[in-house]
């Protein structure tokens, strides 16, 4: 199967996104659909197409992602209200872009559970 999607045509900057923030792992932009003030998604430059393909090579990316989070979080003014990370997988799991994606969400008090 192949791993391409548009997250790695944003990557590659073949089409555009509101990017902010990127380093040589990872790539975050604003999502193009947002569900909250601040909705941003966070991705690994390699792409792993659902949380059921991690694997223990990957740990160190993967928590990275979350360095990233909450990186973003602070710099943005949302870390003392707080905020929610989300990754969704597969098809009951809501996920429609299969590139794992932190979504990071904040700027107003959300609902639990999430339905
Ligand atoms: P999901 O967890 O796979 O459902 O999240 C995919 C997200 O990617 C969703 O929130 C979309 O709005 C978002 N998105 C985007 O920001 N830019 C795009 O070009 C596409 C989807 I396609």
């Amino acid at each position: 199967m192949s791993t391409e999607t548009i997250f790695s045509k944003i990557i590659a900057r073949e089409i555009p996104a509101d990017i902010v923030y990127e380093d040589d792992q990872s790539l975050a932009f604003r999502d193009i659909n947002p569900q909250a003030p601040f909705h941003v998604l966070i991705i690994p430059k390699t792409p792993i197409a659902t949380i059921n393909d991690i694997t223990p090579e990957h740990a160190s990316l993967v928590g990275h992602l979350y360095v990233v989070a909450a990186k973003l979080a602070k710099e943005y003014g949302f870390a003392e209200d707080g905020y929610r990370v989300v990754m969704n997988c597969n098809e009951h799991g809501g996920q429609t872009v299969y590139h794992i994606h932190l979504h990071v969400l904040a700027g107003k008090e959300m609902g639990w559970p999430p339905y």
